[in-house]
């Protein structure tokens, strides 16, 4: 049709446009163009396979599986004349392994791919644009013809369910929502502290005990939960292995490959409850909890042969249940000081010229890699297996950020990005106010959405090893399916994109467009998702002595409406159009306005105190954590303080002092300086032990006013915020230097006991 043509339709007869909405494919793909009409899958129309008809078989299954599902149609897989879906496996270069083509036209519906991968993707795609449940109304697929392959290999999304067990149905649900978006690796998380979850025949205790515990949660980081006395173990649970075949069978028909993690040598408490002489100690555990597991073992022994014993005649039977080419051996976190003072560890240790711990630990995952190779296996390991020495062929899958990957992928190994921001889904997704409990965190919709897994450190060359990216689900604060349900929805949708559709398409307004539909989808079948992050974000920026304030709402269609004298916000206040400059001490109070309507529960909020270093530049003689950075490199004088939590707001610095100076900008009058500090006993973060406050005129020569000794105790274990002020006579300065010495060696009765503490600032005040 001529534009012409066109727009004249399009004046006259505009329900001919809203015949030809968009299609909305989540991940988008790679091309897609949008025909005239529709083909209608009804009574009469019929599967064809062509090329591959045995190996697309299952394929077929499922399509007439899911149009049975929401029709009642029963397609017959045959070549009988009239209307078809025809699948057919061709050689076509472009589409890769995973690729497909679809073309569908008023009379015909086609996919063609390399593989019966390609050809799921594509019914994938075609089931994306009808209802998602049972309907009366017409199924029209859109006419359309798209070309679509995936820009990664790994597009994955794990689940831990060891520290809360989802039963078989809940994890085929979610493999299947996985494969609804085209993400195709599963990262079984079956074995953790307090839950083993695998049937192994040859030890029938790993289900008999290690999958059951006490029935208390498990927050290891708020709550230390133990047994009372004479408790059973009834809570847990475990796949048989006639389960676990059936949820691999279910999950290749959708192109989901699945990678069981066998965590060791440590994170295996459940283990050692069933097997305790597996463990340094031999000593019998008590019953499992969920939380604290600092006094019990839960780590092998790796200078104990029957340890591998053990291990192998379990892989024995996990490579029999599972054909993926990948076993995770998890390897993270791993509390080694018990191997120092083990006989057998260090007699291992000699025999072997291992010259500490993380050289036992590599040992120990060399050892299972050497016996997984002999049964064509390659093994996975957290990025801490990169410390004492990398096991020759391993892929590193880098949670602990992305220097771990970073580091693999230029020794040459292959490497999966899940650092924990932005792709830990167990951490919030919006609020906190208003969202269930979560571990803590903010990796909203849009922050998965704008992550790219290669980073900018690797050469094309390293970045080949980059396999792809994936989000990691731990439970210890998810209970049930439902919760799993909202932890992943929609982010795994964000997450679909982001390691599938190419990068230079990747548009967050569309993808919000095409997530409404999503969204219906969900409503209709009762899945439990976030609705939304309504939270303004609040980022202060300071320079050159001017602090301004930018404000940002991800929410679709969203508009920011703020206060600055404490009064709650609201869809008649200021209206945000540009960064707010502060020059006076305020509390801003921001909302998410949508159609006229504030969005969620509470207003951001943020108080700014002004001072006569707001706005200042900061030098450190000591780097700041790069974890650590608050809002940016001169967050100790944007004018925000702190609050109880670690993760924003607060300079860090790991095992040093800081110094910090303060150039003012020209000589002020000042009488007052103040440090702010945090203390956070389980998080290694103590006060300083001393600070000293000075002055200069040229920066050179500096004159100490006063150093003020630390106050608070070293065993207080709540959260403890502290200010150390300096009060002097007024005098002309045009420099501050404040030094805050940190704790080089942590209390006795802290499980860092000798090692340096963290010393956390978060503005230095100057009056
Ligand atoms: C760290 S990520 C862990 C898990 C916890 C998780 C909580 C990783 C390899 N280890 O054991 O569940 O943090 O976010």
């Amino acid at each position: 049709m001529t534009k012409k043509i066109t727009l004249l339709l399009t004046l006259f007869f505009p329900f001919l446009v809203l015949a030809q909405q968009p299609v909305s494919i989540i991940p988008q793909p790679v091309s897609l163009q949008r025909n005239e009409g529709h083909f209608v899958i009804d009574g009469h129309t019929s599967i064809h396979l062509g090329n591959g008809k045995k190996e697309l078989k299952p394929a077929a299954e499922f399509l007439a599986a899911r149009i049975k599902e929401i029709s009642g149609y029963d397609l017959p897989v045959k070549n009988r004349k009239g209307k078809a879906i025809k699948l057919s496996l061709e050689s076509i270069n472009s589409l890769g392994a995973e690729g497909y083509q679809l073309q569908v036209t008023p009379s015909e519906i086609s996919i063609k791919a390399n593989s019966k991968a390609g050809i799921v993707y594509g019914i994938q795609s075609v089931l994306q644009t009808l209802p998602a449940v049972r309907t009366n109304a017409a199924l029209q697929v859109p006419a359309m013809t798209i070309t679509d392959y995936p820009r990664f290999t790994w597009r994955g999304m794990h689940l831990d369910v060891s520290r809360h067990f989802f039963s078989p149905d809940a994890v085929k649900q979610y493999i299947d929502l996985m494969a609804t978006y085209k993400l195709n690796r599963f990262h079984w998380h079956l074995i953790d502290d307090p839950g083993w979850r695998i049937e192994i025949k040859k030890y029938p205790k790993l289900t008999d005990v290690a999958a059951w515990r006490v029935d208390h949660t498990d927050k290891p980081w708020d709550a230390r939960p133990q047994a009372k006395p004479g408790e059973e173990p009834t809570y847990g649970g475990y796949y048989t292995q006639e389960q676990i075949k059936d949820i691999v069978a279910y999950a290749a028909q959708r192109n989901v490959t699945i990678v069981p993690e066998i965590e060791m040598p440590g994170h295996v408490a459940s283990a050692i409850a069933a097997y305790p002489h597996l463990s340094c100690s031999g000593k019998a555990q008590l019953p499992l909890t969920g939380g604290d597991y600092t006094n019990m073992s839960s780590n092998y022994c790796p200078g104990n042969e029957e340890v591998f014993t053990f291990l192998e005649d379990v892989l024995d039977e996990v490579v029999a249940l599972f054909p993926g080419q990948y076993v995770h051996i998890g390897g993270d976190e791993v509390d080694k000081s018990g191997w120092e003072k083990c006989p057998k560890c260090q007699k291992r240790m000699a025999d072997e010229g291992l010259k500490n711990v993380e050289e036992l630990q590599s040992y120990f995952i060399k050892r299972i890699e050497n016996y997984l190779q002999t049964k064509n296996r390659r093994i996975i390991g957290w990025d801490e297996i990169l410390e004492g020495g990398l096991a020759p062929q391993a892929t590193v899958m880098s949670w602990r950020g992305e220097s771990g990957g970073i580091e693999a992928a230029k020794m040459g190994h292959d490497v999966i990005m899940t650092p924990g921001s932005p792709v830990y889904f167990d951490h919030y997704q919006a609020g906190p106010e208003g969202e269930p409990l979560a571990i803590g965190g903010f990796n909203t919709l849009k922050k998965v959405y704008d992550y790219e897994p290669i980073p900018k450190e690797l050469t094309a060359e390293e970045a080949k090893h980059v396999l792809g990216a994936q989000a990691n689900v731990w439970a210890e604060y998810i209970t049930t399916a439902s919760q799993v349900e909202y932890m992943v929805l929609p982010r795994m949708l964000a997450l679909a994109e982001v390691v599938w559709s190419p990068k230079e398409s990747r548009d967050w307004a569309s993808f919000n467009q095409r997530l409404q539909p999503q969204f219906k989808a969900f409503d209709q079948k009762a899945l439990n998702y976030s609705k939304g992050n309504f939270t303004v974000d609040i980022k202060p920026s300071s320079e050159g002595g001017k602090l301004l304030v930018t404000l940002f709402t991800e929410a679709m269609n969203g508009e920011v409406y703020y206060t600055l004298d404490g009064s709650e916000p609201t869809a008649q206040s200021i209206k945000y159009e540009q960064p707010i400059r502060i020059d006076s001490s305020v509390v801003l109070k921001a909302v998410t306005v949508v159609n006229g309507k504030v969005m969620g529960l509470k207003p951001a909020e943020q108080s700014f105190s002004m001072h006569q270093a707001v706005g200042r530049e900061v030098k450190y003689d000591n780097p700041v954590s790069k974890h650590y950075m608050a809002d940016g490199p001169n967050s100790l004088t944007d004018g925000v303080r702190g609050r109880h939590a670690v993760g924003k707001y607060w300079h860090g610095f790991s095992g040093r002092d800081m110094i910090a100076t303060i150039d003012l900008g020209e000589a002020k009058s000042i009488s007052n300086i103040t440090l702010g500090c945090l203390q956070h006993y389980r998080d290694w973060i103590m006060m300083p032990t001393a600070v000293k406050f000075e002055v200069s005129t040229d920066g050179k020569n500096f004159k100490e006013v006063k150093t003020v000794k630390n106050p608070i105790s070293l065993n207080a274990q709540e959260a403890t915020m502290h200010d150390f002020k300096a009060a002097f006579p007024e005098q002309k300065a045009k420099y501050v230097r404040v030094t805050a010495y940190h704790l080089t060696s942590l209390p006795e009765g802290h499980n860092g006991v000798g090692k340096p503490a963290w010393l956390f600032a978060d503005e230095i005040v100057v009056r």
